[in-house]
């Protein structure tokens, strides 16, 4: 029960590729058609030009109908939508592509028209030709960022409708490790902040319950107007997706934060979040004594010691009376 709204959006063309696709298409009409007497010039004509207005029509109008309707798909891939690429931007570019294709299609039909009462049809074919080519050239932008866009939301994770474990936490503090650990995903891992630069979502499995966990960028302690594009995308996982979540401290320090710090993010991530939490100390092989107080669990996601427990401890805080409320809420909504 997993999809991913952006994933079937195909590879979009430029306007040079469009331009060459009909007119090729348009050529390959006329050959067999024998263009001896008036008529049959015209009727040459005449379907060069409709093969070439259907190609334009049909690719630009096929260019919109892969894109969902921002309006109606779940607010968590809209709010990623509008960080990585802007839904107005996508809405606009959309909306210019469809104007396109609708002004091609109304072209096609006045100049096939046109041809009816004239003797130079090819005069007629030749002026509709130019006026497509600039209107397809118009949009060549339009279809650059909206395949640029494609690009990016396809990369974004189907995300199920399974019991969930969000991680959150500073960066560098092994968030990617104890996923890579527990579950299928295997995010990459490694020794400076940030590498995290997207969301990533692995399986497992409880008795005969599967469940997601759901990798995040690493956060910053600071005001939500100062956070990156990256922040963003977790943040947005921490409000839409997760029944518990996970939050790990690296009280080492090797991270290259202060504990302090992680502490006063998890302040902040407590006031806007409703689902329990789990505060984890991690890579406790690096301590001589223990973490400090505020941990309800230590680990390390290096060793391996501590992380069958607090996954343990996790599914057993996962809330499943509010999680079947709120499958049945997701279910009412389709
Ligand atoms: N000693 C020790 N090192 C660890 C442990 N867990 C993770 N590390 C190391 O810490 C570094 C960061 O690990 P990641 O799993 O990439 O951390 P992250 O929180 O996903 O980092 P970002 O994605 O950058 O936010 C890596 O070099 C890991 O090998 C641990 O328990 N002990
Ligand atoms: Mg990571």
């Amino acid at each position: 029960m997993s999809q991913m709204i952006f994933e079937k959006i195909h590879t979009i063309p430029t306007a040079e590729e469009l331009l060459d696709k009909a007119f090729r298409r348009a050529n390959r009409a006329r050959k067999g058609k024998t263009v001896k007497s008036e008529s049959s010039r015209r009727r040459a004509d005449e379907s060069m030009l409709l093969t070439a207005t259907n190609i334009l029509s049909d690719n630009l109008a096929n260019v919109v109908r892969q894109f969902p309707s921002f309006d109606n798909i779940p607010e968590f891939y809209r709010e990623l939508a509008d960080i990585l690429v802007g839904v107005d931007v996508l809405k606009t570019n959309i909306a210019s592509v469809q104007w396109a294709g609708e002004k091609i299609h109304e072209l096609g039909r006045l100049s096939v028209g046109k041809m009816r009462h004239s003797s130079d049809s090819s005069t007629i074919r030749k002026a509709a030709y130019g006026r497509m080519s600039s209107i397809v050239n118009d949009v060549d932008k339009n279809l650059r960022l909206l395949n640029y866009a494609r690009n990016i939301l396809r990369k974004l994770p189907a995300v199920g409708m399974e019991p969930t474990i969000v991680i959150a936490g500073y960066p560098n503090v092994g968030k990617s490790s104890f996923v890579a650990m527990v579950s299928s995903a295997t995010p990459e891992v490694a020794s400076y902040p940030f590498t995290t630069k997207g969301l990533a979502v692995g399986h497992f499995r409880v008795g005969n319950v599967r469940c997601q966990i759901v990798d995040t960028p690493g956060l910053l302690d600071r005001p939500l107007g100062e956070r990156n594009e990256i922040e963003l995308q977790a943040i947005s996982a921490l409000k839409h997706l997760g029944d518990v979540l996970l939050f790990i401290v690296d009280p080492s320090g090797t991270c290259g934060y202060e504990p302090d710090d992680q502490m006063r993010l998890l302040k902040e991530v407590r006031e806007h979040i409703l689902m329990p939490v789990l505060v984890a100390a991690n890579k406790v092989d690096l301590l001589d004594e223990a973490p400090g107080s505020g941990f309800d669990a230590t680990m390390s996601t290096l060793t391996g010691v501590g992380v069958d427990e607090v996954m343990e401890r996790m599914v057993s805080m996962i809330d499943m009376e509010k999680y079947n409320e709120k499958l049945e809420a997701l279910m009412e909504l389709d």
